[in-house]
């Protein structure tokens, strides 16, 4: 999975980053530097820990993040360039920081702090990025429709037609994400729209305001929360410092400071499986004890696709048990005689957790 930051200049967005991948990237600077700052870090998963002190396999294996820190060069007066939001497009998420710390020492551009000011504005980038790449569409295919038969008419008559209710969904100032595509959901998988990408806001509070949270979140959601946009307040500052401690000395800090135990950003990282409808699989073995990512309602044949596709082309069907029922079991004679190995077939739809043996015939 991968994941873009973007925010106005001095939101928070490195911070975050930092607080993400446990990284030194630098704050407080305008990047000169065009380039990102890119970091991969293994989503945390108690499971495959469990399920390794079961088969102690030569290695783990965590599901992988990869998150993008996008220079905020990429917005300059003349607005966001075509390059810049083709890489946005290409996330499977953007998460938008948006400042409401107050810090006499940290300039804000406008010269003061509005949340929901800064917040809109580049939203509205972004909309007018795709409205634009949707008129250079609408054109082409006016100019198609000259020098094609009557007979292909209709298809790209529907696709002009999707355009321009688009068009209009954006004229009203909404992203995509709000536009209701049913029936043309697969032709617009062709395009990279990028406020069609799903959104985690990330409220950057002050620490001062630690003790607000959940009126702060309240606020927010209610202003912006919708299917795919949720909604998560933290102190990039204070979570880039808590991610520079050992656990146990950061859960002292957070108890301190009256946080919730668990990282928000943790909690973050779940919310984006499920914005994104994507759930996780388990293999374990004594070679290794793996997390897989896959969406939510995929059969047996696709799961088994995510380790190989030799495994998907040449399924024959898998053995599945529960991982919580594995690592109780603690052995695979005790779990079968348990009853708790199940043989599914081709129509099986993989549950989150499912531990999956696969074979295959290739
Ligand atoms: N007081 C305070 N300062 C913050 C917070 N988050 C970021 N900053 C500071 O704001 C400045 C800009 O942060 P940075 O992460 O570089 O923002 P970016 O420009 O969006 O990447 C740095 O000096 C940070 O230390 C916060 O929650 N509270
Ligand atoms: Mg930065």
């Amino acid at each position: 999975m991968e994941l873009g930051i973007i925010g106005q200049a001095r939101s928070g967005k490195t911070s975050l980053f930092n607080a993400v991948t446990r990284g030194q990237a630098q704050v407080g600077a305008y990047s000169s530097r065009n380039e990102p700052n890119v970091g991969v870090v293994h989503v945390p998963d108690p499971r495959v820990d469990a399920l390794a002190d079961v088969f102690k396999p030569k290695k783990k294996t965590y599901a992988e993040i990869r998150w993008v820190d996008f220079p905020v060069a990429g917005f300059g007066p003349e607005g966001p360039g075509a390059a810049f939001i083709a890489d946005l497009a290409k996330m499977d998420a953007l998460v938008h920081v948006v400042r409401v710390f107050e810090d006499p020492s940290v300039p804000h551009e406008e010269g003061s702090v509005d949340a929901h000011r800064d917040l809109e504005a580049l939203e509205l980038e972004l909309t007018f990025a795709d409205l634009a790449l949707i008129e250079r569409r609408i054109s082409r295919i006016d100019s198609e429709m000259r020098s094609i038969k009557a007979a292909e008419r209709a298809a790209l008559e529907r696709q002009r037609d999707l355009m321009q209710r688009m068009q209009a969904h954006l004229e009203s100032g909404r992203g995509l994400r709000s536009f209701e595509a049913s029936d043309d959901e697969r032709e617009l998988r062709h395009y990279q729209f990028v406020t069609r990408r799903p959104e985690l806001i990330v409220v950057n509070i002050g620490e001062g305001d630690l003790d607000r949270v959940a009126d702060i979140e309240a606020e927010f959601r209610e202003r912006y929360g919708a299917p795919s946009v949720m909604v998560t307040p933290l102190s990039a500052k204070v979570e880039a410092e808590l991610a520079q401690m050992d656990p146990e000395e950061a859960a002292e800090f957070r108890a301190d400071l009256g946080l919730a135990a668990e990282s928000p950003l943790d909690r973050a990282i779940v919310t984006a499986y499920e914005l994104l409808g994507l759930q996780s699989f388990l293999t374990a073995g004594d070679d290794e004890c793996r997390a897989w990512t896959v969406r939510r309602g995929a059969t047996a044949p696709e799961a088994a696709g995510k380790i190989h596709t030799d495994l998907e082309r040449g399924f024959i069907r898998a053995e599945v048990a529960n991982w919580q029922d594995m690592v109780s079991a603690g052995s695979m004679p005790e779990l079968k005689k348990r009853g708790q190995l199940r043989t599914e077939g081709k129509a099986y739809v993989v549950q989150d957790g499912d531990v999956l043996n696969i074979l295959f015939n290739v």
